[in-house]
């Protein structure tokens, strides 16, 4: 039988598509696995209880796969404000709480401790939401800076979770990769202008690390910058949410594997650059308008859990381990086969 002529076209076009789908940007986490609960000494400080909880996250799964949290840790997590305009030197938390309002999470002295922390008990609300009321901020961008750089290996990604109510499936955000910084970790160019994470493009709900798909949580505000050592105003309940999680990889956001850069950068959706430079100096308001709103498609409402710090790497599938196996046990049979030929007597 002669092959349909049309035939190569079609694997070509089936091809292309493959590649498409896999150049799509964000993709949803469907679920989170939980390792061990540390649970310390509670702590009671600026008027919230800390239960001192952390349960680590072991995994996530996406529609390309199960990823892991293996790779390197940022160095420093560095809240950019712009402190001319006006806006309120503010930062809100947000936490998940017991019967008695107390906080499961940890005690952070300050917001990037908050980050470093990955513990999905805690989290920001709103930092992108600028204004002098009294949960708006003056955050323009959060930097994550590996000291030293960090080389991307294939697929290595970043993932990042929202805090919603029922229905809700996340907000949008701007996310870039910087390659430049100086010595104190501040980013002087980037890779390119980054990625766009729409509204809604998050999976979930995801179990919370109480192991349920939703919880009650507080929030409380801090009016000294980055400093959350203080004592906290306006702690309110905020009702039963739910959280929401999505995965970046570098690739997603024009980073191929094996460049080296310095890390990368949270900002506002509004944030919208025409080049790469256009995103290092976060006291330009042309490119950082200082009025982001957290209504309607303002995004300055997402907020973000202390975690994303560290880089996930993909669980290798049981089918690569048993490819991994064949190519070994082929190996030992090739060494077999010529052992045998070099000890035989000869004919
Ligand atoms: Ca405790
Ligand atoms: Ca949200
Ligand atoms: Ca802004
Ligand atoms: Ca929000």
């Amino acid at each position: 039988m002669q092959p349909h002529p049309k035939a190569p076209r079609f694997i070509v076009n089936l091809l292309l598509l493959v590649l498409c789908l896999d150049a799509q940007a964000q993709t949803a986490v469907s679920a989170v696995t939980y390792g061990t609960l540390t649970d310390n000494a509670n702590i009671t400080q600026g008027g919230i209880t800390y239960l001192e909880r952390t349960r680590t996250v072991s995994t996530v799964t996406s529609g390309i796969g199960d990823f892991n949290f293996t790779g390197p840790i940022a160095t420093s997590v560095t809240f950019r404000r712009n402190t001319t305009a006006g806006n309120a030197n503010n930062t809100t938390i947000f936490y998940q709480i017991d019967g008695s309002n107390r906080d499961y999470g940890t005690y952070e002295p300050n917001t990037s401790e908050l980050f470093l922390s990955n513990n999905l008990y805690q989290g920001v609300r709103n930092p992108f939401e600028n204004g002098t009321g009294s949960t708006q901020s003056n955050i323009e961008r959060i930097d994550f800076y590996f000291s030293g750089g960090y080389t991307v290996n294939t697929n290595d990604a970043l993932v990042f979770f929202d805090l919603e109510n029922a229905g809700n499936f996340g907000d949008g955000f701007r996310i870039a990769a910087f390659t430049a910084a100086d010595g104190s970790g501040t980013p002087t160019a980037y890779a390119n202008t980054g990625l766009l994470v729409a509204p809604d493009s998050f999976g979930g709900p995801v179990n919370n690390p109480q192991l349920t798909s939703s919880g009650n949580y507080r929030r409380a505000t801090f009016t000294n910058g980055d400093n959350l050592s203080g004592t906290a105003s306006g702690i309110t309940g905020i009702g039963t949410l739910e959280l929401v999680g999505i995965l970046i990889r570098f690739s997603d956001m024009g980073v191929s594997t094996g460049t080296t850069i310095q890390g990368f950068s949270l900002m506002a959706g509004d944030v919208a650059p025409v080049a790469a430079a256009d995103l290092v100096n976060w006291n330009n308001t042309t490119y950082y308008p200082t009025n982001t709103s957290a209504a309607g498609a303002g995004y300055g409402n997402m907020d973000f859990m202390g975690f994303g710090s560290r880089i996930a790497r993909p669980v290798p599938e049981p089918s690569t381990y048993g490819l991994m196996l064949l190519g070994m046990t082929g190996a030992f049979l090739g060494w077999r086969r010529r052992r045998k030929s070099v000890n035989a007597p000869a004919a």
